[in-house]
């Protein structure tokens, strides 16, 4: 039975996976490393600094910096991630994920947060959402990075629900394969080649109604 729907942050309930694209894309640039949007995939859902190591082996230069350089080099990127969230409104939401939110809760579904990002907080309050959520888990505790299930079993537990009642839903390859280590039904939102593993696909939100994801978790 359906119990729990546990949402990924950025690049589900709203895009701000597009202002971390932006903001590594500039640092990576002042590093002369050039990357397109299929290299930006594997950087969804993974950490900020396992993220910098990513776009360093990418340009050849893991052994380049310190860790202190590169402590300096992630804040640097964060610094730019901030200043664009800072703009953001409750008009940033994805298509129908207001209108999703509100259904759960008529229907009695418990909503839990399982976003990678120390910035989860300052984004849902600026969404004007926190409101909707029976848990959010702190990133800042979780030890292993998707795609180890440890984020999603956290919200499962603080919902105090099974894994195996809970929707996990995901634009990650790294979520949705956490998700699946979870041992909970995932959907993931987006490209349909990059998200083939997921057990159920919309490629926008404006699908993801309640009743398509009873629909797909009951198939
Ligand atoms: P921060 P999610 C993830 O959030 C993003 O997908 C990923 O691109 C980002 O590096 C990570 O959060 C860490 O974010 O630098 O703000 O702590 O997709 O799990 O909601
Ligand atoms: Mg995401």
């Amino acid at each position: 039975q359906l119990k729990a729907v546990i949402f990924d942050l950025d690049g589900v309930i709203t895009d701000t996976a597009e202002y971390h694209f932006i903001a590594w894309k500039q640092l990576a640039e002042e590093l002369g490393i050039t990357f397109d949007r299929t290299f930006n995939e594997q950087l969804k859902g993974v950490s900020r600094m396992e993220s910098l190591e990513r776009i360093l082996a990418l340009g050849g230069q893991t052994e380049r910096y310190t860790a202190a350089e590169k402590e300096a080099l992630a804040h640097k990127k964060n610094e730019h991630y901030k200043q664009l969230i800072a703009r953001m409104t409750p008009n940033d939401l994805l298509p129908g994920i207001l209108d999703l939110l509100r259904e759960l809760k008529r229907e009695n579904v418990k909503i839990g947060l399982a976003s990678a990002s120390k910035n989860a907080f300052t984004v849902i309050e600026r969404l004007q959402i926190g409101e909707y959520f029976d848990t959010i888990v702190d990133a800042a505790k979780i030890k292993h990075s998707k795609p180890h299930p440890e984020i999603f079993l956290t919200a499962a537990k603080q919902l105090q629900v099974d894994p195996s009642a809970c929707v996990g839903v995901e634009d990650a390859q790294a979520g949705v394969a956490a998700i699946q280590a979870a041992n909970m039904f995932a959907i993931g939102v987006g490209d349909k080649e990059a998200l083939k593993e997921a057990d159920y696909i919309v490629e926008t939100t404006a699908e993801l109604t309640y009743d398509a994801i009873v629909r797909a978790f009951y198939r």
